[in-house]
Protein backbone atom coordinates (compact mmCIF):
# COMPACT_ATOMS: atom_id res chain seq x y z
CA UNK A 1 0.00 0.00 0.00
CA UNK A 2 3.25 2.18 0.71
CA UNK A 3 3.29 4.47 -2.55
CA UNK A 4 6.85 6.64 -2.28
CA UNK A 5 6.14 10.37 -3.14
CA UNK A 6 8.28 13.18 -4.05
CA UNK A 7 11.51 13.62 -5.40
CA UNK A 8 14.30 10.60 -4.94
CA UNK A 9 16.60 13.17 -2.99
CA UNK A 10 14.21 14.34 -0.29
CA UNK A 11 13.73 11.60 1.58
CA UNK A 12 17.49 11.01 2.01
CA UNK A 13 18.30 14.40 2.80
CA UNK A 14 15.14 13.88 5.57
CA UNK A 15 16.23 10.87 6.78
CA UNK A 16 19.99 12.65 7.51
CA UNK A 17 18.38 15.34 9.81
CA UNK A 18 16.17 13.29 11.62
CA UNK A 19 17.55 9.73 12.27
CA UNK A 20 14.43 8.58 13.63
CA UNK A 21 12.36 9.08 9.83
CA UNK A 22 14.11 5.95 8.56
CA UNK A 23 12.71 4.14 11.12
CA UNK A 24 9.43 5.51 11.07
CA UNK A 25 8.97 5.35 7.34
CA UNK A 26 10.50 1.75 7.85
CA UNK A 27 7.77 0.89 10.33
CA UNK A 28 4.90 2.80 8.59
CA UNK A 29 5.73 0.11 5.49
CA UNK A 30 4.90 -2.98 7.18
CA UNK A 31 2.14 -4.96 6.45
CA UNK A 32 0.90 -4.83 10.11
CA UNK A 33 1.99 -0.58 10.11
CA UNK A 34 3.89 0.46 13.36
CA UNK A 35 5.63 3.24 14.89
CA UNK A 36 8.59 3.02 18.10
CA UNK A 37 7.31 2.73 21.01
CA UNK A 38 9.89 5.15 22.45
CA UNK A 39 8.83 8.42 20.60
CA UNK A 40 5.34 8.05 22.91
CA UNK A 41 7.88 9.71 25.21
CA UNK A 42 8.04 13.62 24.26
CA UNK A 43 7.49 16.27 27.07
CA UNK A 44 3.75 15.94 26.76
CA UNK A 45 4.01 12.20 26.39
CA UNK A 46 5.84 11.75 29.67
CA UNK A 47 3.42 14.44 31.07
CA UNK A 48 0.38 12.28 30.12
CA UNK A 49 2.20 8.77 31.40
CA UNK A 50 2.54 10.40 34.72
CA UNK A 51 -1.19 11.01 34.81
CA UNK A 52 -1.94 7.61 33.40
CA UNK A 53 -0.35 6.18 36.55
CA UNK A 54 -2.38 8.58 38.44
CA UNK A 55 -5.94 7.18 36.73
CA UNK A 56 -8.18 4.58 38.55
CA UNK A 57 -7.97 1.93 35.93
CA UNK A 58 -4.00 1.68 35.64
CA UNK A 59 -3.74 -0.50 38.44
CA UNK A 60 0.31 -1.06 38.11
CA UNK A 61 1.65 1.94 39.72
CA UNK A 62 -0.59 1.94 42.54
CA UNK A 63 -0.05 -1.71 42.91
CA UNK A 64 3.97 -1.17 42.80
CA UNK A 65 3.47 1.61 45.28
CA UNK A 66 2.01 -0.68 48.27
CA UNK A 67 4.85 -3.02 47.37
CA UNK A 68 7.49 -0.63 47.80
CA UNK A 69 5.92 0.79 51.21
CA UNK A 70 5.02 -2.51 52.62
CA UNK A 71 8.65 -4.19 51.77
CA UNK A 72 10.41 -1.17 51.89
CA UNK A 73 12.65 -2.47 54.74
CA UNK A 74 13.70 -5.69 53.07
CA UNK A 75 14.21 -4.12 49.40
CA UNK A 76 16.57 -2.28 50.94
CA UNK A 77 18.24 -4.91 52.76
CA UNK A 78 18.44 -7.24 49.75
CA UNK A 79 20.14 -3.56 47.99
CA UNK A 80 22.64 -3.95 50.96
CA UNK A 81 25.00 -1.28 52.28
CA UNK A 82 26.68 1.41 49.80
CA UNK A 83 25.32 0.84 47.03
CA UNK A 84 25.78 2.89 43.82
CA UNK A 85 21.81 3.34 42.34
CA UNK A 86 21.65 3.22 38.43
CA UNK A 87 17.85 3.99 37.09
CA UNK A 88 17.02 3.49 33.50
CA UNK A 89 14.29 5.40 32.27
CA UNK A 90 14.16 7.26 35.95
CA UNK A 91 11.44 9.65 34.86
CA UNK A 92 10.73 12.08 37.67
CA UNK A 93 12.13 9.28 39.95
CA UNK A 94 9.26 9.49 42.58
CA UNK A 95 9.08 5.98 43.17
CA UNK A 96 13.18 5.96 43.84
CA UNK A 97 13.10 8.49 46.38
CA UNK A 98 11.24 6.26 49.02
CA UNK A 99 13.67 3.58 48.24
CA UNK A 100 16.75 5.64 48.44
CA UNK A 101 15.55 6.93 51.45
CA UNK A 102 15.58 3.59 52.98
CA UNK A 103 19.27 2.38 51.77
CA UNK A 104 21.74 1.83 54.11
CA UNK A 105 24.70 4.95 53.26
CA UNK A 106 23.80 4.81 49.25
CA UNK A 107 27.20 6.30 47.75
CA UNK A 108 25.19 7.88 44.20
CA UNK A 109 22.11 8.34 42.09
CA UNK A 110 22.26 7.93 38.27
CA UNK A 111 19.10 8.52 36.56
CA UNK A 112 18.67 7.80 33.20
CA UNK A 113 16.44 9.31 30.62
CA UNK A 114 16.04 10.03 26.82
CA UNK A 115 14.53 13.12 27.87
CA UNK A 116 16.46 15.80 29.49
CA UNK A 117 13.23 17.84 30.60
CA UNK A 118 12.00 14.75 32.59
CA UNK A 119 15.90 14.55 34.29
CA UNK A 120 15.81 17.98 34.94
CA UNK A 121 12.58 17.57 37.19
CA UNK A 122 14.10 14.45 38.55
CA UNK A 123 17.09 16.09 39.53
CA UNK A 124 15.09 19.42 41.06
CA UNK A 125 12.89 16.58 43.14
CA UNK A 126 15.98 14.14 44.26
CA UNK A 127 17.89 17.21 45.30
CA UNK A 128 15.02 18.43 47.43
CA UNK A 129 14.57 15.31 49.47
CA UNK A 130 17.90 14.24 49.61
CA UNK A 131 20.52 17.01 49.34
CA UNK A 132 23.79 15.23 50.12
CA UNK A 133 23.21 12.34 47.83
CA UNK A 134 25.55 12.39 44.62
CA UNK A 135 23.56 12.53 41.39
CA UNK A 136 24.98 11.57 38.40
CA UNK A 137 22.02 11.93 35.64
CA UNK A 138 22.81 10.46 32.24
CA UNK A 139 20.61 11.37 29.64
CA UNK A 140 20.83 8.08 27.36
CA UNK A 141 18.90 5.98 25.69
CA UNK A 142 18.94 2.92 28.28
CA UNK A 143 18.08 0.41 24.93
CA UNK A 144 21.25 1.16 22.90
CA UNK A 145 24.92 1.11 24.74
CA UNK A 146 25.89 3.67 27.26
CA UNK A 147 28.94 4.80 29.15
CA UNK A 148 28.34 2.97 32.72
CA UNK A 149 32.33 2.68 33.02
CA UNK A 150 32.49 6.11 34.03
CA UNK A 151 30.14 5.96 36.84
CA UNK A 152 31.56 6.62 40.67
CA UNK A 153 32.45 3.65 42.71
CA UNK A 154 30.55 1.92 45.04
CA UNK A 155 30.43 -0.99 47.11
CA UNK A 156 28.12 -2.54 44.26
CA UNK A 157 25.79 -1.57 42.05
CA UNK A 158 22.17 -1.39 42.00
CA UNK A 159 20.07 -1.08 38.87
CA UNK A 160 16.26 -0.49 39.84
CA UNK A 161 13.86 -1.16 36.93
CA UNK A 162 10.59 -0.31 38.20
CA UNK A 163 7.21 0.00 36.57
CA UNK A 164 7.11 -3.20 34.31
CA UNK A 165 8.51 -0.88 31.69
CA UNK A 166 10.46 -4.69 30.71
CA UNK A 167 6.94 -5.69 29.46
CA UNK A 168 7.41 -3.10 26.82
CA UNK A 169 10.11 -5.05 25.08
CA UNK A 170 9.55 -8.79 23.01
CA UNK A 171 11.26 -11.43 25.27
CA UNK A 172 13.90 -11.82 23.37
CA UNK A 173 15.14 -8.01 23.52
CA UNK A 174 13.65 -7.85 26.96
CA UNK A 175 16.51 -10.81 27.84
CA UNK A 176 19.12 -8.96 25.60
CA UNK A 177 18.03 -5.09 27.69
CA UNK A 178 18.43 -7.53 30.81
CA UNK A 179 21.93 -8.68 29.87
CA UNK A 180 23.18 -4.89 29.27
CA UNK A 181 21.76 -3.99 32.89
CA UNK A 182 23.51 -7.22 33.69
CA UNK A 183 26.97 -5.63 32.10
CA UNK A 184 26.58 -2.29 33.92
CA UNK A 185 25.91 -3.99 37.25
CA UNK A 186 28.89 -5.63 37.28
CA UNK A 187 30.03 -8.15 39.84
CA UNK A 188 28.41 -8.46 42.90
CA UNK A 189 25.35 -6.00 41.03
CA UNK A 190 21.71 -6.47 42.10
CA UNK A 191 18.85 -5.37 40.67
CA UNK A 192 15.50 -4.83 41.48
CA UNK A 193 12.69 -5.19 38.85
CA UNK A 194 9.58 -4.55 38.25
CA UNK A 195 7.25 -6.98 36.31
CA UNK A 196 3.53 -6.80 35.76
CA UNK A 197 1.49 -10.16 36.42
CA UNK A 198 -1.08 -12.07 34.10
CA UNK A 199 -4.65 -11.47 35.20
CA UNK A 200 -7.79 -11.34 33.46
CA UNK A 201 -8.22 -9.65 29.73
CA UNK A 202 -10.67 -7.05 30.91
CA UNK A 203 -8.41 -5.80 33.93
CA UNK A 204 -5.82 -5.21 31.38
CA UNK A 205 -8.27 -3.86 28.72
CA UNK A 206 -9.43 -1.19 31.13
CA UNK A 207 -6.26 -0.73 32.79
CA UNK A 208 -5.10 0.70 28.90
CA UNK A 209 -8.14 2.62 28.28
CA UNK A 210 -8.85 4.38 31.18
CA UNK A 211 -12.24 6.19 31.46
CA UNK A 212 -10.91 9.09 31.03
CA UNK A 213 -9.04 8.95 28.09
CA UNK A 214 -5.51 9.90 29.09
CA UNK A 215 -4.49 6.75 27.54
CA UNK A 216 -6.28 7.61 24.70
CA UNK A 217 -4.50 11.30 24.41
CA UNK A 218 -1.09 9.80 25.06
CA UNK A 219 -1.33 7.10 22.35
CA UNK A 220 -2.81 10.38 20.03
CA UNK A 221 -0.23 12.19 20.87
CA UNK A 222 2.42 10.15 18.78
CA UNK A 223 0.48 11.24 16.01
CA UNK A 224 0.77 14.94 16.91
CA UNK A 225 4.59 14.60 17.74
CA UNK A 226 4.82 13.36 13.91
CA UNK A 227 3.35 16.06 12.96
CA UNK A 228 5.11 18.86 14.71
CA UNK A 229 8.85 17.23 14.84
CA UNK A 230 8.66 15.86 11.28
CA UNK A 231 5.82 17.43 9.32
CA UNK A 232 3.99 14.71 8.95
CA UNK A 233 0.14 15.75 7.90
CA UNK A 234 -2.01 13.18 10.48
CA UNK A 235 -5.31 14.24 11.20
CA UNK A 236 -5.68 12.97 14.73
CA UNK A 237 -9.21 13.12 15.01
CA UNK A 238 -9.60 10.72 12.05
CA UNK A 239 -7.90 8.08 14.51
CA UNK A 240 -9.03 6.23 17.70
CA UNK A 241 -6.76 5.03 20.49
CA UNK A 242 -7.47 0.67 20.63
CA UNK A 243 -6.71 -1.69 23.57
CA UNK A 244 -6.63 -5.40 22.46
CA UNK A 245 -5.40 -7.88 24.89
CA UNK A 246 -3.31 -10.83 22.69
CA UNK A 247 -3.80 -14.32 24.74
CA UNK A 248 -1.48 -16.31 23.18
CA UNK A 249 1.28 -14.18 23.62
CA UNK A 250 0.19 -12.62 26.99
CA UNK A 251 0.36 -8.98 25.82
CA UNK A 252 -1.86 -6.00 25.61
CA UNK A 253 -1.08 -4.26 22.66
CA UNK A 254 -2.02 -0.58 21.99
CA UNK A 255 -2.93 0.51 18.38
CA UNK A 256 -4.55 3.30 16.39
CA UNK A 257 -7.29 3.06 14.22
CA UNK A 258 -8.01 4.64 11.12
CA UNK A 259 -11.45 5.95 11.20
CA UNK A 260 -11.69 6.08 7.36
CA UNK A 261 -9.81 5.42 4.01
CA UNK A 262 -6.89 8.13 3.72
CA UNK A 263 -3.67 8.73 3.02
CA UNK A 264 -0.98 10.73 4.86
CA UNK A 265 2.37 12.11 3.99
CA UNK A 266 5.63 12.41 6.17
CA UNK A 267 9.36 11.66 5.19
CA UNK A 268 8.91 12.49 1.49
CA UNK A 269 6.57 9.33 1.20
CA UNK A 270 2.60 8.34 1.25
CA UNK A 271 1.23 6.02 3.44
CA UNK A 272 -2.55 4.80 2.38
CA UNK A 273 -4.58 3.76 5.81
CA UNK A 274 -7.72 1.79 4.71
CA UNK A 275 -10.73 2.07 7.09
CA UNK A 276 -10.34 0.16 10.15
CA UNK A 277 -6.72 -0.18 9.57
CA UNK A 278 -4.34 0.15 12.67
CA UNK A 279 -0.88 1.17 13.50
CA UNK A 280 0.92 -1.00 16.10
CA UNK A 281 2.08 1.26 18.77
CA UNK A 282 3.02 -0.36 22.13
CA UNK A 283 3.26 -3.96 23.72
CA UNK A 284 3.10 -4.60 27.75
CA UNK A 285 4.04 -8.13 27.96
CA UNK A 286 2.57 -9.82 31.08
CA UNK A 287 4.83 -12.54 32.76
CA UNK A 288 4.20 -14.91 35.51
CA UNK A 289 6.88 -14.34 38.09
CA UNK A 290 8.63 -18.10 37.21
CA UNK A 291 8.84 -16.71 33.33
CA UNK A 292 10.96 -13.74 34.34
CA UNK A 293 13.12 -15.89 36.81
CA UNK A 294 14.22 -17.96 33.23
CA UNK A 295 14.22 -15.04 30.85
CA UNK A 296 16.76 -13.19 33.77
CA UNK A 297 18.38 -16.16 34.26
CA UNK A 298 19.70 -16.33 30.28
CA UNK A 299 20.78 -12.79 31.16
CA UNK A 300 23.13 -13.85 33.66
CA UNK A 301 20.75 -13.19 36.63
CA UNK A 302 19.94 -15.00 39.70
CA UNK A 303 16.71 -14.99 41.12
CA UNK A 304 16.91 -14.30 45.12
CA UNK A 305 13.85 -12.44 46.33
CA UNK A 306 9.96 -11.71 45.13
CA UNK A 307 7.87 -9.36 46.71
CA UNK A 308 4.23 -8.92 45.43
CA UNK A 309 0.97 -7.19 46.19
CA UNK A 310 -1.47 -9.02 48.31
CA UNK A 311 -3.96 -9.52 45.11
CA UNK A 312 -0.94 -10.70 43.15
CA UNK A 313 -1.28 -7.96 40.17
CA UNK A 314 2.18 -7.01 40.52
CA UNK A 315 5.96 -8.61 41.62
CA UNK A 316 9.04 -6.60 42.59
CA UNK A 317 11.68 -9.09 42.12
CA UNK A 318 15.21 -9.24 43.52
CA UNK A 319 17.93 -10.94 41.34
CA UNK A 320 21.83 -10.75 41.73
CA UNK A 321 24.18 -10.83 39.25
C1 LIG B 1 5.90 2.36 30.75
N1 LIG B 1 5.10 1.14 30.67
C2 LIG B 1 5.49 0.21 31.72
C3 LIG B 1 3.66 1.34 30.60
C4 LIG B 1 2.94 -0.03 30.49
O1 LIG B 1 2.11 -0.31 31.33
O2 LIG B 1 3.26 -0.81 29.59
C5 LIG B 1 3.29 2.22 29.42
C6 LIG B 1 1.82 2.42 29.26
N2 LIG B 1 1.18 2.41 28.14
C7 LIG B 1 -0.11 2.62 28.33
N3 LIG B 1 -0.30 2.75 29.61
C8 LIG B 1 0.89 2.65 30.22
Amino acid sequence: ELVRGGTASAPAVEFLEHPDLAEIVGDLSRPQKRLPTRLLYDERGSHLFERICETRDYYVTRAELEILSRDLDDIAGFAGAGAGVIEPGAGCGCKTRELLSALEDPRWYAPLDIDPSVLWRCREAIRQALPHLPLVPVCADFTQPWCHAGLPVAERRLLFFPGSTVGNFEPVQAQRLLGRFRDAAGPGGRLILGVDLRKNAATLRRAYDDGEGITASFNLNLLARLNREHGADFDTAAFEHLAVYDKALHRIEMHLRSRRDQWVRIGGCRFHFAAGETIHTESSHKYLPGGMVALAAAAGWQAQKLWMDPQRRFALMGFEA
